[in-house]
């Protein structure tokens, strides 16, 4: 028998974005340039096929008609950034008019098309010209950071209900401190504590402009509060997955819903050697400023167990000295991005969020899945069949709906991504979206199928299965 998966009127249906990823920089009009510009005119070499931001799906050209495929895939929201060196081509001071220009503008064609615009202000972008200041290890840039927040409220508060201070701001800690994915590439524990402390400081005092200004909408965080399974019960692996959690989850998590750092990650970090330099008005500033909603990024779990090796004596400190990672056996693989496709993890998340979290209003911020060479799955008609996306989406979507049915207070879900875009180091290599672009003529846009189904679920408020 058909089951029947219904969601609340008022879902909110759509897809995320940002800036450095559609935008394009072809025409730069004025845009500053971003850590990615800067390394990709370095090390093109680090890209996927020496592809960089400069391709990117030229949002900026064609905002007006990708705004009304919008409307034709029965999109209510749409999620992006703004670029803050495209705003400010310094970081700070001068404003660029032509920015301003723009971004109202493609505001004003989402309300137009009946889409309620998410806006988002920090998506792994910093301008480079902040960070030749040190980026986030700088106090400085911290303020920089609020008041360029204080400038986007002004300019397009007026329209804007749903702000969003930061995406992942785990992600740039992780990849630009450690892992050497992001500028400024340092593989650094120390740095990485004092940048994340500092993403979160910069957060709380974004939302103290927002509060100061009035009321304006509501103003959240976008976390990938990836959840940590442990190996077994053991109490090593336990452990080992308790700690990958409050670094990586209840760190920033914590911070920006509670207003607290958990006592037990302070205490980690102390014992480690490794506290970041706090000043006491900082901590009243992050307790007095949470969010109001949640931004939840799902794309897999985190696996963890007891570290099974010493590391190296001389090797950096890495998070991975406390936990090693699991590769679970049967585990299910999308083999493009190397990721393991696990749909109940978004359930976990929501009652999480239920129990431990006030049960914050909080919607599913990206979900998606990055395929390599889709064309060949084109039919007779020019649309890409990609059932394993449709699969995908409802396999999550399920899990969704059960948690509404339980009680979880979320919102509504947006898919990573509404046209193919540009994946940072891996380019165009995997694609996430509803409609296929064509990376030599850039204006052609074709909608897969898997956003003419989404079409229909958003129509009908779910689906049948
Ligand atoms: C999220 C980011 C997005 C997007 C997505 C897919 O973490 O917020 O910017 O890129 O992951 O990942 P990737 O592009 O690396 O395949």
């Amino acid at each position: 028998m058909l089951k029947s998966y219904e969601f609340p009127n008022d879902f909110w249906w759509g897809t995320a974005s940002s800036a450095a990823q559609m935008e394009g920089n072809d025409a730069m009009d004025g845009k500053g340039k971003s850590i990615w510009d800067h390394w990709y005119e370095k090390e093109p070499q680090r890209f996927h096929n020496g592809i960089g931001p400069q391709r990117t799906s030229q949002f900026y050209q064609h905002y007006k008609s990708d705004v009304l495929l919008m409307k034709e895939l029965g999109h209510t929201s749409f999620r992006f950034s703004i670029s803050w060196s495209r705003l400010f081509p310094e970081g700070t001071g001068r404003v660029n008019p032509k920015a301003v220009d723009f971004y109202n503008d493609v505001i004003d064609e989402l309300i137009k098309a009946g889409i309620e615009p998410f806006v988002n202000l920090y998506h792994f972008d910093m301008p480079f010209l902040l960070q030749e200041k040190g980026g986030w290890e700088n106090r400085e840039v911290v303020s920089e950071f609020s008041r360029y927040a204080r400038t986007c409220f002004e300019y397009f508060g007026n329209r804007v209900s749903k702000w969003f201070t930061q995406n992942e701001p785990i992600v740039p800690v992780e990849a630009g401190y450690l892992y050497d994915m992001h500028y400024p590439n340092q593989i650094d524990f120390k740095k990485a504590v004092q940048v994340g402390y500092h993403s979160i400081l910069a957060s709380a005092l974004a939302i103290n402009e927002f509060r100061k200004i009035g009321e304006i909408g509501k103003i959240g965080i976008i976390l990938n509060v990836t959840p940590s399974y442990a190996r077994s019960q053991h109490p090593a692996d336990q452990k080992a997955s308790r700690i990958a959690d409050l670094l990586f989850n209840r760190s920033f998590l914590d911070a920006s819903v509670k207003g607290v750092f958990p006592s037990e990650l302070v205490q980690l970090l102390k014992d480690l050697g490794y506290l970041p330099k706090v000043r006491k008005e900082d901590l009243i500033i992050i307790q007095e400023n949470t969010v109001d909603i949640l931004g939840v990024n799902y794309y897999q779990p985190r696996r963890v167990k007891a570290k099974e090796n010493l590391p190296h004596p001389q090797a950096p400190f890495m998070p991975e000295h406390l936990f090693d990672h699991y590769e679970m056996p049967g585990r299910r693989i999308n083999p493009y991005r190397g990721w393991e496709i696990y749909e109940k993890g978004i359930y976990d998340i929501l009652i999480n969020l239920r129990d431990h979290y006030h049960n914050i209003e909080c919607f599913v911020s990206e979900n998606g899945m990055g395929v390599e060479n889709e064309e060949r799955f084109l039919n007779e008609e020019g649309v890409i069949e990609d059932n394993y996306r449709i699969e995908f989406i409802k396999g999550h979507l399920k899990w969704v709906n059960q948690a509404l049915t339980e009680g979880c207070n979320v919102k509504g879900y947006h898919l990573w991504t509404f046209m193919d875009n540009w994946s940072w180091l891996n380019a165009y290599k995997n694609r996430y979206g509803f409609v296929s672009v064509n990376l030599e003529k850039q204006s052609e846009r074709t909608v897969k199928k898997s956003g003419w189904w989404f079409k229909r679920v958003i129509k009908e408020n779910g689906f049948m299965e």
